[in-house]
């Protein structure tokens, strides 16, 4: 075979796979052409066979010329069976009725209450301060949520007008405070104790934007020897802070609780009008979080703690006020009237 007779091969057999690829009908005719043409015992590798006759020169040639053929046909065989694959593809797309390009349907997906996620996260803190985790009964008796708390005989809280009395032989109440929950633990536990009592309290209240009838709170109690004011003031700025970010501005002023003594209120710097004044703030720049202050001896005494050897200090705070603040909602009642409009919203 001269150079100019495997020049004009390989221009026919280029041009008869072509026309053969072009024409073929299925992947699997396609297949038996790349045998029939590259394989190892196909029309191509049999022409590149006359090579090994040429004078080198003439091989400087006749190489580029095979590889060029080699690649053009692997190219036009590969496109054709990507053609026969997408073709296939679609014909079993093609078969079913579902259109598969259509976006799913949203899945509708349920979420924590915002109450819940408030309380979460003054839990989380609390827990992360070494604060335990503690129950107590919703229906309780007057001892536990009033006489052990030093709250005397006849003060107004315990009026009918505050309290929910619930019939029966004994006088029993709904808690109108989770402190039920520290009464009942300092009976059974001998100090070092630090818990909070996260939890559903009752008071007898007209329903409005502000009150409910019934709502959350979150108490926290520290028991050891040598608990101080200073404790609790540390203590609680870590907490808010952890609550509102490390900026956060807090104020204590004296205030009184039966249970505690000397006891504070906590305000936080109004994170709605950074102390501007404001309609949430009521113009004042503050905004109160929670009470707190220095265990009386007297509830230590009652409970069975030995105020000479051991101090405490304790605080009880809101979780709806803490999520009304959170989540900019100005009626206590959007988190009962459970309207998923509303809801949906948080
Ligand atoms: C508050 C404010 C101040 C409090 C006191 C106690 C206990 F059990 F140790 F006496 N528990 N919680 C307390 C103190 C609660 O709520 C505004």
């Amino acid at each position: 075979m001269t150079i100019t007779e495997f020049k004009t091969a390989c221009e026919t057999l280029q041009q008869e796979y072509q026309t053969k690829i072009s024409a073929a009908q299925s992947a699997s005719e396609v297949e038996d052409l790349r045998v029939a043409s590259l394989g190892r015992k196909g029309a191509l590798t049999d022409l590149l066979k006359s090579l090994k006759d040429f004078s080198i020169e003439d091989k400087k040639t006749a190489g580029p010329l095979g590889n060029a053929l080699k690649a053009a046909l692997t190219a036009a065989l590969d496109e054709k069976q990507s053609f026969f694959a997408t073709k296939e593809l679609n014909e079993e797309l093609n078969k079913t009725e579902i259109d598969l390009t259509l976006p799913g349907e949203p899945v509708a997906c349920g979420h924590r209450h915002p109450l819940s996620v408030a309380q979460d996260r003054m839990t989380e803190i609390l827990s992360q301060l070494g604060f335990e985790w503690a129950e107590g009964p919703w229906v309780e008796d007057e001892k536990h949520n009033f006489d052990l708390l030093n709250i005397p005989l006849h003060h107004p809280a315990r009026d009918a007008q505050d309290t929910f009395f619930v019939d029966g032989k004994m006088p029993l109440v709904l808690r109108t405070h989770t402190s039920n929950v520290q009464s009942r633990y300092m009976e059974k536990h001998k100090p070092p104790l630090r818990i909070m009592a996260p939890g559903r309290v009752f008071r007898n209240d007209s329903l409005d934007a502000t009150h409910s009838p019934v709502f959350h709170q979150i108490e926290g109690l520290y028991v050891d020897k040598n608990v101080s004011m200073a404790d609790l003031k540390s203590d609680l700025t870590a907490f808010m802070k952890g609550l509102f970010g490390d900026k956060a501005e807090i104020r204590f002023r004296p205030s009184f609780f039966p249970f505690t003594e000397p006891s504070v209120e906590v305000d936080v710097k109004c994170v709605f009008c950074q102390g501007k004044g404001c309609n949430v703030c009521k113009g004042s720049g503050w905004i109160e979080m929670l009470g707190a202050g220095v265990v009386h001896p007297n509830v230590l005494k009652n409970c069975g703690i030995d105020p000479e050897q051991f101090s405490g200090y304790a605080f009880g705070m809101g979780v709806e006020r803490l999520a009304m603040m959170m989540l900019n909602i100005k009626d206590i009642r959007t988190f009962y009237e459970n309207d998923l409009r509303i809801l949906k919203q948080f």
